[in-house]
């Protein structure tokens, strides 16, 4: 504990619901991460025969993202998430300085019920029909586990208020649960619960992250121009909360899965061995 938060930014976390801590993730983590989400649409790209845009990195990866989405929606969607799972997603969630930032703020006993969630805003990458960015909400009904976890928000770049951030309304994590409809993805918080101007835009720089009580109201801002933001989102709990341990450690989110082949007649025994062949270069 204390190792990487200093007594002003726990005393904020505790009065406001969120903070901001710099330096927490070391930078070429978050290009490698970034570099495969790229290298995910280029391979549907190449395999749709279509192509593949190069150079710098975030503007490379906006437009082959943008450039699978105008081909093929399902593939686009299937592609993010997969790119959701991938080891740089978790180094990132499970980064030490992560950990002990959370147990600066109380997490003793960290565990992860959810997977991250990517989140993405972009004016090309708008899914017809479909929804980008979440409205007015507290995390708590997503997880349901211990009072005191904490929603990890980590960007890829530096994030400045005209990059469709998050906002939060400091110190409404006081206010406790608050009532509100439900929608799609979100419980989206009555309306005078809150104001208009309650919000600050969070803005982080790369290598950042913003840590948020499950509680503190919060949206996705509607003001950006041209450029690619994209953050992950995740959720560190603590086994060790009290009520947690009396309510025996219940979670919103189950394992599901699919029994029986998703692709019949695959594989076959060539594309098998083909796996495991010894003759050839690589090794
Ligand atoms: O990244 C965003 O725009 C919103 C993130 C969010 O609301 C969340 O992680 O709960």
């Amino acid at each position: 504990m204390g190792k990487i938060l200093d007594r002003n930014q726990i005393r904020f976390y505790r009065e406001q619901g969120y903070l901001v801590a710099e330096d927490i993730f070391d930078p070429l983590h978050l290009d490698e991460t970034l570099a495969h989400f790229n290298l995910a649409f280029a391979q549907q790209l190449e395999r749709l025969a279509l192509p593949v845009a190069d150079g710098p990195l975030v503007e490379a990866l906006h437009c082959n993202m943008a450039a699978l989405l105008g081909a093929n929606v399902a593939l686009y969607l299937a592609t993010l998430r997969m790119c959701s799972k991938l080891y740089g997603v978790y180094r990132l969630m499970t980064a030490e300085r992560l950990r002990d930032a959370a147990a600066d703020l109380g997490i003793v006993t960290p565990l992860f019920q959810t997977t991250p969630v990517l989140h993405l805003m972009s004016k090309k990458l708008v899914i017809p029909g479909g929804y980008q960015g979440f409205d007015v909400h507290q995390d708590w009904t997503s997880v349901q586990g211990s009072l005191d976890t904490i929603t990890t928000w980590i960007p890829f770049m530096d994030i400045d208020p005209q990059l469709f951030t998050m906002e939060v309304m400091p110190g409404s994590h006081l206010l406790g649960l608050l009532s509100g409809d439900q929608q799609q993805h979100v419980l989206r918080v009555d309306q005078k619960h809150f104001k208009e101007d309650d919000f600050v835009p969070v803005c982080v720089g790369k290598g950042g992250v913003c840590l948020m009580s499950n509680f503190t109201i919060h949206r996705s801002s509607r003001e950006g121009d041209d450029r690619l933001r994209i953050s992950i989102s995740g959720r560190y709990e603590n086994a060790s909360e009290p009520t947690f341990i009396e309510r025996e450690y219940p979670f919103t989110q189950q394992k599901s899965m699919q029994r029986g082949l998703i692709t019949e007649n695959f594989p076959s025994v060539e594309q098998v061995r083909d796996v495991y062949a010894v003759a050839g270069e690589g090794f």
